[in-house]
């Protein structure tokens, strides 16, 4: 017996908030009855996402995929909203975002990790089932869950509990990984990423504000979603503050080298790899996906002395998956970068 499923008509109203009908797409063969099982609402250009899309893409799973706008910007007439903001999305979020049990977030360390920052309820990705009924968010949970409800052709985390350990572990360190803080902030004296990224930076923690600020009076009467837009605020000033502040920014980067050279010895002495047994896992996924991120920051150069590191960024980006929803999707989505050449063509 058919059970009705819950997020049909949330789904639909945040659809609804996709400008143009083009970015929603189906992504390979829906099935007989021509509405694939999941639904993903991402960005190309977002890299929570593109963890996702290389984990749908290993596994073949036809998806639609529900493409949004999530950066606002300053039209010829007034700011023109990010699509992910939308209250329709949102509340769609929260619903999801329930089965987490976790508090918003209500600050900012450069990290996204809902495990150590709390819910963030105007972000992508969410995913849905449309077959089970369920929706969930949180790229890491994502990833795992679809995993388990599909474990073939690959099966991304291994079933030996010493390497599907080991593979967590990495889950974990990558999701922990100060993303936001490298791609939003000005690093005081290595700030290689592309001069059109950096303009737009510039400017994008007012534009977010402005808009949430409007939200709120817009839906001044409904407490959950005002609530959950003043998280998004608290988080994006604590962003603002911290843009050009040298010692944040120099905290992060040396955590991101601590971690890299972390790495280079966990390549050798833990099991979390199969990329030189032709296999892949979780791990190889969410690490190729980043790598791609701090290459196209202009950030390898912080892998220049770590060969095994470089060899496996390099051999990563081969893999179909990751060629075409990380280098690529970066390359068609984000602004041109020229640290991108070497790998352009994977
Ligand atoms: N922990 C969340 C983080 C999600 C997240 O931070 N998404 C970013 C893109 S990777 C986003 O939507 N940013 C837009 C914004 O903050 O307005 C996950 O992994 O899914």
């Amino acid at each position: 017996m058919d059970h009705p499923n819950p997020w049909a008509a949330r789904a639909a109203a945040a659809r609804a908030a996709i400008a143009d009908p083009a970015r929603i797409t189906t992504v390979g063969t829906a099935g007989a009855g021509g509405e694939p099982r999941f639904e993903l609402f991402h960005a190309a250009s977002s890299l929570c996402s593109q963890k996702v899309r290389t984990v749908l893409a290993e596994k073949r799973l036809p998806y639609r995929s529900s493409e949004m706008a999530i950066l606002g910007h300053m039209g010829p007439d007034d700011l023109v909203m990010a699509e992910h903001y939308d209250p329709a999305y949102v509340r769609m979020r929260l619903a999801a975002g329930r089965a987490l049990g976790r508090a918003f977030v209500s600050g900012y360390s450069g990290r996204t990790a809902v495990e150590t920052e709390g819910f963030d309820p105007c972000v992508v990705p969410l995913l849905i089932d449309h077959q089970a009924g369920r929706a969930v968010v949180d790229s890491r949970a994502i990833c795992i869950y679809l995993d388990a409800v599909s474990p073939h052709p690959v099966q991304l985390l291994p079933e030996a509990p010493a390497e599907r350990a080991a593979v967590l572990h990495q889950v974990g360190i990558v999701d922990r990984v100060p993303n936001g803080a490298l791609l939003y902030g000005f690093h005081p004296d290595a700030d290689d990423r592309p001069a059109a990224l950096k303009e737009a930076m510039s400017t994008v923690y007012e534009l977010k504000i402005l808009a949430l600020k409007r939200l709120v009076a817009a839906h001044a009467g409904d407490a959950e979603l005002v609530a959950a837009y003043r998280a998004k605020i608290a988080k994006e000033r604590g962003g603002l503050q911290v843009r050009r502040d040298a010692a944040f920014q120099r905290a992060a980067r040396q955590h991101v080298q601590a971690v890299l050279g972390q790495l280079e010895q966990d390549l050798v002495t833990e099991p979390f790899s199969q990329l030189d047994r032709g296999g892949f896992t979780l791990a190889d996924a969410l690490w190729g996906v980043n790598l791609v991120r701090m290459r196209y920051l202009g950030m390898a150069p912080l892998w220049a002395a770590l060969p095994r590191v470089g060899a496996y960024a390099d051999a990563l980006v081969h893999r179909p998956s990751l060629c075409r929803e990380a280098v690529q999707a970066s390359l068609q989505s984000m602004p041109p970068s020229d640290h991108m050449q070497s790998i352009a063509g994977c």
